[in-house]
């Protein structure tokens, strides 16, 4: 679909306004929100980090994009999240301390609310002890810590570390996910779950639950 190609090159130069109306033509002609998602919105994405990590496109450029990314997936989110699901248990996610990317987080909540979970979200940049007061107050099933960096994933096991000396770790599981993180660094760092995507992490979280 000439369209998919069209959403990704105005994501890549930050048009967020054509970004918006791209999606919703999209839309309107039948088009999935996953193939909205996958073929347009992060395939742009991809193109972005990679012209990121060359020198070919610089920060504000990059916030450009992921401002018209925010744009997109605020159309896509009835979409993709069905309401009126009775709650399936609380997750709450949170990108860890020095991060301040959020796309990828968001969108694991938007898909978990989707499948019926309720979900709070503590945003970005959540230092350790944060994390601690939200489970003491929310008492979520389950918390979802991302990171984009190779430095900030370092964050995910300081955040598990204050969790465990509140003595809060048997209260909660703990599934991280974010490009750098695999399954080892799940397991080195004392994390209960890993999911490689939102698709996933739907997946992994109903695997805890369940559990
Ligand atoms: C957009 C972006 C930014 C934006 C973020 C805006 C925002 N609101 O999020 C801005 C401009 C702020 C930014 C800043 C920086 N960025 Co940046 N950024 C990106 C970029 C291009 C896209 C990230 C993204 O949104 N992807 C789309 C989403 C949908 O995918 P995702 O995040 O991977 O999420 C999926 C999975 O990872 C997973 N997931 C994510 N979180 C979680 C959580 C759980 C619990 C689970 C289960 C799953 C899961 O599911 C998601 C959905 O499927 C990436 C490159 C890339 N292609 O990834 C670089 C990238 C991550 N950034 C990079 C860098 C270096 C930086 C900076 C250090 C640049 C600088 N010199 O200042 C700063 C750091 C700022 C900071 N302290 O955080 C590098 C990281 C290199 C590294 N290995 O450490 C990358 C890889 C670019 C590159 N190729 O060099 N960035």
């Amino acid at each position: 679909m000439k369209e998919l190609q069209e959403l990704a090159d105005h994501l890549i130069n930050g048009y967020a306004d054509r970004v918006a109306a791209v999606t919703q033509d999209l839309l309107n002609k039948g088009a999935t929100p996953q193939t909205i998602l996958n073929d347009g919105l992060i395939a742009g994405m991809t193109v972005v980090g990679e012209r990121m990590r060359t020198g070919e496109m610089y920060l504000p450029e990059v916030l450009q994009s992921a401002s018209a990314m925010h744009v997109s997936l605020k159309i896509l989110k009835p979409h993709l999240a069905k309401d009126g699901v009775e709650s399936r248990g609380k997750i709450m996610m949170g990108t860890v301390k020095g991060d301040m990317h959020d796309i990828g987080k968001n969108l694991v909540g938007i898909m978990l609310e989707g499948a019926g979970f309720e979900v709070i979200d503590l945003g970005l940049n959540v230092q350790p002890q944060k994390f601690v007061e939200a489970i003491q107050t929310h008492q979520p099933a389950i918390i979802g810590l991302s990171a984009m960096l190779t430095t900030t994933m370092l964050n995910m096991k300081t955040a598990i570390e204050a969790i465990a000396h509140a003595g809060l770790r048997s209260k909660v599981k703990i599934l991280i996910g974010g490009a750098p993180v695999s399954q080892k660094f799940a397991d080195d760092i004392g994390a209960d779950a890993y999911a490689r995507d939102a698709v996933k992490a739907v997946d992994k979280v109903k695997e805890l639950i369940a559990a």
